[in-house]
């Protein structure tokens, strides 16, 4: 009979966390997780979630807390998912960001070239497409020049790198998955799509009267995050470790956003009930993105299922029934 394949998880807390542990749960995995604090909130939630998760605590700032972590789950795969995930707040903690978004992912890999050096485990980088920044070509594939316009762009952007010069240097199973935005009921509320949802919930039922927003006219090509693990754990079932960019193809600005959740509550004309604040535009903006996943089609056979039209009201009605 075969061994039980195991993982650890960073980021387990969020939103990817949540999903890739449900998912890998459900496929019989030992699942571990790395969890920061020493009495996080969330751990009942991921507990809920996957039951049966092993949670260690630990930071990706503390390399001796991931070489712990490492030891203790000696786990087949290893996905590193934490990160400062907010690309506003990057401008305001960038230093921080580095720390975490960036040499964390260092720390990660050096943690398993040392754990692991015959190359035993494999390895899911959390790169985003918001390396692409002031996008040079369009649609961005996985060829596609780098331009960050964030701190977070430029510490995802080192941290990309790392993962294919480990690969290339040491032969490690090293795959990083360009990942456009994706969504869900589980999306953290400063993130524009849960904020509006939320708030586009609560005016529907007369418990808040505007919504305060930045640009309007920023694109993004929005997938919805339960498809997009499944990318994750594909990648690395592959013999050969490789970079993928995982998005719908399609683009939708703000607005189109806007006209799909106040119009799944019955509202045509949103503009009197959102407000612009210039002190959220970003001080750098990504204006335009939308990826072309034809290698993750081809070679992986992966393909986004839930498109936007869909994932708005999914995200709405969510919103509504939490609040009853
Ligand atoms: P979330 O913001 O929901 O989750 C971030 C996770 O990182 C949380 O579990 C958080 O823990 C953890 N974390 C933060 N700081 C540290 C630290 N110092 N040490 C250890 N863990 C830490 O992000 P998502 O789930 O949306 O995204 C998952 C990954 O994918 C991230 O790396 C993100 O940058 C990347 N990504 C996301 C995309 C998206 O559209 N969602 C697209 C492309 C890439 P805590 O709960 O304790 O704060
Ligand atoms: P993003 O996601 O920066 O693309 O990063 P976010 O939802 O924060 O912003 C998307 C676009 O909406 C515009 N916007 C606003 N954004 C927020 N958060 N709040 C607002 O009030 C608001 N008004 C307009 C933004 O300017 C932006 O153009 C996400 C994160 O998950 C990253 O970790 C990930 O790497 C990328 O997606 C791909």
């Amino acid at each position: 009979m075969s061994q039980r394949r195991s993982a650890l998880i960073t980021g387990i807390t969020g939103q990817d966390g949540l999903y890739l542990a449900e998912l890998l749960t459900g496929k019989g995995y030992e699942v571990h997780g790395l969890i920061r604090g020493q009495n996080n909130p969330k751990r009942a939630l991921v507990e809920s979630v996957a039951p049966g998760v092993v949670l260690h605590e630990g930071d990706l700032t503390d390399f001796a807390s991931i070489a712990r972590a490492l030891k203790v789950s000696d786990p087949d795969e290893v996905y590193n998912l934490g990160a400062v995930s907010f690309v506003a707040h990057s401008f305001r903690s960038a230093l921080h960001t580095s720390a975490v978004t960036g040499q964390g992912a260092l720390n990660v890999l050096e943690a398993i070239r040392l754990h692991d050096p015959d190359n035993r485990v494999r390895f899911y980088q959390a790169s985003s497409s918001e390396m692409f920044g002031k996008v040079q070509e369009t649609p961005q594939t996985e060829t596609t020049r780098f331009y960050p316009r964030s701190p977070y762009g430029a510490a995802k952007a080192f941290a990309h790198h790392m993962t294919v010069n480990y690969r290339e240097a040491y032969g490690m199973h090293a795959s990083s998955g360009i990942l456009f935005n994706h969504e869900s009921p589980r999306r953290g509320p400063e993130f524009v799509t849960r904020k509006i949802t939320q708030a586009v919930a609560r005016i529907s039922l007369g418990l808040q009267d505007t919504l305060t927003l930045g640009n309007l006219d920023a694109a993004r090509d929005w997938g919805y995050a339960g498809d997009y693990v499944e990318a994750m754990w594909l990648m690395l079932q592959q013999d050969v470790a490789d970079d993928y960019v995982i998005a719908t193809g399609e683009t939708h600005t703000v607005r189109e956003f806007l006209d799909l959740a106040f119009g799944h509550v019955g509202v045509r004309d949103w503009k009197p009930l959102v407000q612009v604040d210039p002190a959220l535009l970003r001080p750098a903006e990504v204006h335009h993105l939308v990826g072309d996943a034809t290698r993750a089609r081809e070679a992986l056979g992966w393909k986004a299922t839930l498109l936007l039209p869909d994932l708005v009201p999914l995200m709405v009605e969510s919103a509504i029934v939490e609040l009853a």
